[in-house]
């Protein structure tokens, strides 16, 4: 089998979201593997801060350059530049660039200005079904994915929607997602849940960034539906431009006093391990990994059927499916799971089983390590 690269940099979005956990998580473990890492970014990913020891993963800052002729601060011009940087003073021989654009795009110029290092670009969604597909990106992300040494999809979904909405005959190969199962794992200590929930509230939780894909609305009406039927609370955590309407809409259905706005925090094992159902109506999601966090700490999920969440969550085993927008569905299959003991608890168990099968690091991150080895000798 072909070697490892030994030096790779990774390029990925920074803020809180699930490509920039995928990045962080799997950086984090090629270095573990023995590889040297490169992160290169405009901060440090959400996820990256604090895990750095001595041994760790390389963190380079793109700069910013401000100058009173230019318009823009053109930080992709800024990223191919420090990456090139990476590669010329480290020797980097491999890119994995997280998003078409703008990373892979940086990572190909980069690639062309010290005529070294390969590309292998994941797609994680929002790059290929929400802004890639504008007629303002579509050129530059079908060029980013044509272009690259090898592409992978986080999702069967995903890759085929790629292939339809740019007409691109590349191959691409499909790496799920993983989740750290020692991590996310269920918190026993009744002390933690009852800082959120008395003993008989059932704990409903939604995670996300709060994007209005995210439907967060039909978070809180589901929520007031199955709250107008048994004791519950509602966890919300992240933050992102549709909080204020969620907040508003539980003021208005009277749930606001059941309701824990909990904002951003990058420890949401302990937050999913205490809950007792996941809720996810996103409109679109390729993959969907707050979900499969949620399942690794034995949660049940309730989401709508869109993109590649069937992948993931499986309908009647791990949770159920609901048409997207169906908030009366989406209720009624929160309260089957929250009425039943056992189907909750087996719904949670098989959701454990398939982070400990399907979706453990120790299956998904070799594939990655073959697909560099790969990309290196081609
Ligand atoms: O949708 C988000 O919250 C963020 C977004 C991102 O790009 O960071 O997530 C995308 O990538 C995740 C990791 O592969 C997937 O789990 C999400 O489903 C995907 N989001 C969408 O497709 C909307």
């Amino acid at each position: 089998a072909p070697a490892t690269p030994e030096k790779i940099a990774v390029l990925c979005h920074t803020g809180a979201g699930g490509s920039g956990v995928v990045a962080t998580e799997l950086g984090l473990l090629v270095a573990q593997a023995g590889r040297e890492v490169h992160f290169v970014g405009s901060a440090v990913p959400f996820r990256l801060s604090g895990q750095r020891g001595l041994q760790g993963p390389y963190f380079h800052q793109v700069g910013g350059f401000a100058y009173a002729l230019f318009d823009q601060p053109y930080p992709e011009l800024a990223a191919a530049n420090t990456l090139s940087e990476a590669i010329l003073e480290h020797g980097v021989q491999l890119t994995h660039a997280h998003y078409a654009i703008p990373h892979a795009t940086a990572a190909i110029h980069a690639r062309a200005i010290t005529g070294r290092s390969r590309v292998v670009t994941t797609l994680h969604g929002t790059d290929v079904t929400l802004v890639g597909a504008e007629p303002a990106f579509r050129h530059t992300t079908r060029h980013a994915i044509e272009r690259s040494d090898h592409v992978t999809a986080v999702s069967h979904f995903l890759a085929e929607q790629t292939r339809e909405v740019f007409g691109t005959a590349r191959e691409i190969e499909v790496i799920h997602n993983f989740v750290d199962a020692g991590r996310f794992v269920r918190v026993t200590d009744p002390a933690v849940r009852a800082r959120f929930a008395h003993p008989d509230e059932a704990l409903i939780v939604h995670v996300s960034n709060f994007r209005p894909v995210k439907r967060v609305e039909d978070v809180v009406q589901t929520f007031a539906r199955v709250a107008s039927e048994i004791p519950a609370r509602l966890l919300m955590v992240g933050d992102g431009p549709e909080r204020p309407r969620a907040f508003e809409l539980a003021g208005q259905l009277g749930t606001l006093g059941r309701t824990h706005f909990l904002g951003s925090f990058p420890d949401v094992q302990t937050v999913l391990g205490i809950s007792d159902l996941f809720l996810l109506p996103s409109s679109n999601e390729s993959f969907g990994l707050a979900a499969l966090e949620a399942m690794s700490c034995e949660v049940p999920v309730v989401a709508a059927r869109a993109g590649g969440v069937p992948e993931v969550v499986e309908d009647g085993v791990t949770g159920f499916l609901v048409p997207v927008g169906d908030v009366d569905a989406m209720a009624d299959a929160a309260l089957r799971v929250l009425r039943d003991r056992a189907l909750y608890l087996g719904m949670g168990a098989a959701g454990r089983q398939a982070a400990l099968t399907r979706f453990h690091p120790d299956l998904i991150v070799p594939r990655y390590l073959e697909a560099y080895a790969r990309t290196v000798q081609g």
